[in-house]
């Protein structure tokens, strides 16, 4: 790529700032600058938008729409000119101005428009389709107000509305021009015309969605793609003036309101299944604008409606967009005119859909009669799916009827999205190998028998572009002295790595770099939290969700055992740690949000004891996401992945931890299975039931919580401590999590667990005191990460689901 010399930078960048501001930049404000900068940076990728997308019309590759209710894209200023290539001259150019990117870059809210894990994924994948070459776009929500934003207050967590357009967002740009109308509620009327039946959507309320684009810049290879996501608005942005003159006034703007909600906010429950209407217009709303604008696109381009399924692949990231299958289906038949059989050949071989949880209360099922009313004419579609569907089921199961009626789309009057996910689609994949095999072999083996050829597993991965290069500075250079560049367009090249793992002077190195960047975050932490903790004791990070199945019950348990100990025996032989925490609960999840609070009152006894604080301090830093993530990743020592056997799809911070040099400890569970592969016994800690045992207890039963406490003196008192007064005066504070544990027979066997997460966290502890050990296996980590870049996943989606037209010229 063409890149601009620092001095055209510095130019372009006054006289950017004089045309937003009308004076000159060494008078703004950081707010400002960033503004300017963000603009200038938005201007040039114009020129490369237009590019692509010439290019993609007259290439007529197949174009793939990525469909996913968030994305969670943290910051772009930092990454996008990392892509450009222009991250150099931009920093040096600034720094001519007294200017420090930094600074700017902070200004930046971060998108938050995701929960978690399946967000994040959308996010590293649209940035590996751009940087492979790959005519890949997202197609989500423009919510109002992301994810909220957490506060600790009196060590609970308290939700603020996350306002992050406050301020604008140069990213986007507004495309009125490229507006859709959805159509809600109403009536079907139908209509024979000469044999054929024809139906008429009437008496419906019209939304307007309106898209915003941002561009997704590949890595030095002259590619934008797009992320179009959509907001919800009036269809007369003014008050309906005829109902205004009716005296209709408060409808009208019942209606204007109504409508925004629609975009208005993210859910955020994830792993937990609300039956909102809501919600299940949100679904709707952006899958019905997103197909319709992808059709009006390809008919402009003058594409032949029966080839859609080869120049178009429609993803559905878990079953949020699933309406896409009828809404592709109406379409086609209601506005293409194709019979029944085409439209759905069609529509079958477009859509590809991935699962991300095995966890039941998250599986999505809607009322039929809130569906009927809300969407009449895709309701009808889905029903003949059904029916179609469950006759092809007659012929192969005579007479088993229970079968028939728990594999049915529509049953018990739900209409159930995971099936019509898997009948309605060519793909059907898990996110990690253990994943997969259990929806093969368990959660849908029914669906596996009748479908084998559609079912595959696509591991998850990360971009080693902003989880590497971009965080991770320090280690990216040694990586470049060590190894060369190759491994940022081939990140598996990062196995050359693997022979210096061995040399002292790079463990020295390695060990130098993570300190560096444990000062940087306990600096973070003594500004947020106030609590000083040591650089050189061992970075323990457990960040992600607060959920009951990532077992930071566990976690805690264990702390609070080890602080039993150093009371007991004060000159106990450990290495000092730092525990940190950070990541946020639903609001309505009132165990989780309780294992907030006793996670912040464990840190308020425990750093206030002198007895112990010079050996471990525990910290909890509160509104986790994309950027705090950035900050702690590559500063921690231990990354914890302790998560129920079986229950955690995949993970993708431990492939990030991992990537970054911090040592997995783990459960067999998910993608750790995959990091154990790569690394072997000797680069990981290991702990726990195996997946074997845990569908055999939930199978079978047998396990007693309160058993196991008997068996366990020191156990039983730990958990005795949740309720004793310990942590907090109120004794009751923490009685929900004990009675998850000893009265409801601890679902996520956390106790079960406890004895083998003692044993293998001494066999940290003893591996910790050999710096050098340490060091070298970080770098045997580091080594083998380039696997879990998103690179080789992407790669893998599009040649085995999307059959996409591979280019990777630019590689
Ligand atoms: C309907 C409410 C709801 C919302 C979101 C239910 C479920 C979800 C997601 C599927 C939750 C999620 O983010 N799952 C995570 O997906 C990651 C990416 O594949 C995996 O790495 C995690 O293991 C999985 O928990």
């Amino acid at each position: 790529m063409d890149t601009m010399s620092k001095k055209t930078f510095i130019k372009n960048y006054q006289s950017k700032y004089r045309e937003l501001y009308g004076e000159e930049v060494e008078f703004g404000s950081n707010q400002q600058r960033y503004e300017a900068l963000g603009s200038l940076i938005r201007e040039m990728i114009l020129k490369i938008s237009m590019d692509t997308n010439k290019r993609y019309n007259s290439t007529k590759e197949k174009q793939i729409y990525y469909f996913s209710m968030e994305f969670l894209l943290g910051r772009l200023l930092g990454d996008t000119l990392l892509n450009m290539g222009m991250l150099d001259v931009c920093r040096e150019g600034l720094k001519e101005l007294n200017i420090n990117l930094k600074d700017l870059e902070e200004w930046e809210q971060d998108q938050g428009l995701g929960n978690g894990g399946l967000g994040r994924l959308a996010a590293c994948f649209l940035d590996s389709m751009a940087s492979l070459n790959i005519a890949g776009h997202g197609c989500g929500i423009r919510y109002k107000y992301g994810f909220f934003e957490q506060k600790i207050i009196n060590r609970k967590q308290v939700e603020l509305s996350d306002n992050w357009l406050r301020e604008g967002n140069v990213w986007e740009k507004r495309r009125q021009d490229k507006a859709e109308i959805v159509k809600f509620g109403g009536d079907v009327k139908v209509e024979n015309v000469d044999g054929k039946l024809i139906f008429h959507h009437i008496n419906y309320e019209p939304v307007l969605a309106v898209p915003y684009d941002t561009p997704i810049v590949g890595y030095r290879n002259k590619v934008a793609n797009n992320l179009r996501l959509w907001s919800a608005e009036a269809v007369n942005n003014e008050f309906d003036y005829s109902s205004f003159r009716r005296g209709d006034f408060l409808k009208a703007i019942e209606y204007k309101n109504s409508v925004e909600l629609i975009s208005q906010v993210l859910y955020p429950e994830d792993s937990f299944y609300e039956g909102k209407m809501l919600r299940l217009k949100q679904e709707y709303f952006f899958v019905s604008a997103g197909v319709q604008s992808i059709i009006r696109h390809y008919k402009k381009h003058k594409g032949d409606i029966l080839d859609f399924d080869e120049k178009v692949a429609l993803h559905i990231n878990d079953t949020h967009p699933t309406l896409v299958i009828p809404e592709l289906m109406r379409i086609l038949l209601d506005e293409e005119n194709l019979s029944w059989e085409e439209a759905w050949r069609i529509t079958t071989n477009t859509v590809s859909y991935t699962n991300h949880t095995i966890m039941s209360e998250a599986l999505e099922k809607w009322p039929v009669d809130m569906f009927k009313k809300l969407l009449p004419r895709i309701y009808m579609i889905v029903e003949e799916i059904n029916e179609r569907f469950c006759k092809s089921l007659w012929g192969k199961y005579i007479g088993q009827w229970d079968k028939i009626s728990s594999m049915a789309i529509i049953a018990d009057e739900y209409v159930k999205m995971a099936h019509l996910a898997i009948v309605g689609s060519h793909s059907v994949n898990g996110v990690a190998k253990l994943h997969t095999e259990i929806l093969k072999k368990e959660e849908m083996k029914d669906f596996y028998y009748f479908y084998p050829n559609k079912f595959n597993n696509k591991t998850n991965g990360i971009t080693h572009r902003r989880w590497l290069i971009k965080s991770n500075p320090g280690l990216t250079n040694l990586l470049c002295d060590t190894i060369g560049e190759s491994f940022i367009k081939h990140p598996t090249d990062l196995l050359n790595f693997e022979k210096f793992a061995n040399k002292t002077d790079i463990q020295e190195e390695l060990g130098r770099i993570k300190l560096e960047n444990k000062m940087n975050l306990a600096k973070i932490i003594k500004n947020k939290t106030g609590i000083i903790v040591d650089p050189n004791s061992l970075f323990d990070a457990h960040v992600k969700r607060i959920h009951a199945y990532k077992r930071q019950t566990l976690n805690c348990l264990r702390i609070m055992d080890l602080y039993n100990q150093l009371i007991e025996n004060p000159n106990k032989d450990i290495i000092p740690r730092t525990f940190i925490f950070a990541g946020k609960a639903a609001p309505g999840y009132y165990l989780a949000k309780n294992t907030i609070e006793l996670i912040n009152s464990i840190g308020e006894v425990v750093n206030n004891d002198p007895r112990v604080n010079e050996k471990i301090k525990v910290v909890f830093l509160e509104n986790y996401g994309v950027s705090l993530a950035e900050d702690i990743i590559p500063a921690t020592d231990l990354s914890e992945q302790i998560s129920t056997t079986t229950k955690e799809a995949s993970g993708t911070s431990n492939m990030k931890f991992m990537m970054n040099g911090a040592i997995t400890i783990a459960t067999l569970d998910g993608a750790n299975i995959e990091i154990h592969d790569e690394v072997g016994d000797e680069n990981i800690f290991i702990f726990g039931m195996n997946s074997r045992e845990v569908l055999n207890y939930i199978e079978n039963g047998g396990y007693s919580a309160v058993e196991m406490c008997k068996e366990d003196k020191k156990l039983e008192r730990t958990v005795g401590d949740l309720i004793n007064g310990k942590y907090c005066q109120d004794k009751n504070a923490f009685k929900s999590i004990y009675d998850s544990l000893m009265i409801y027979n601890d679902e996520f066997f956390v106790l079960k667990d406890f004895e083998s997460y003692l044993d293998i966290q001494r066999k940290v502890d003893e591996t910790f005191k050999d710096a050098r050990m340490w060091q070298k296996m970080c770098g045997i980590n580091i080594a083998h990460s380039g696997i879990f870049s998103s690179d080789r996943t992407i790669k893998e989606y599009a040649a085995s689901i999307w059959g996409s037209t591979l280019l990777y010229k630019n590689l």
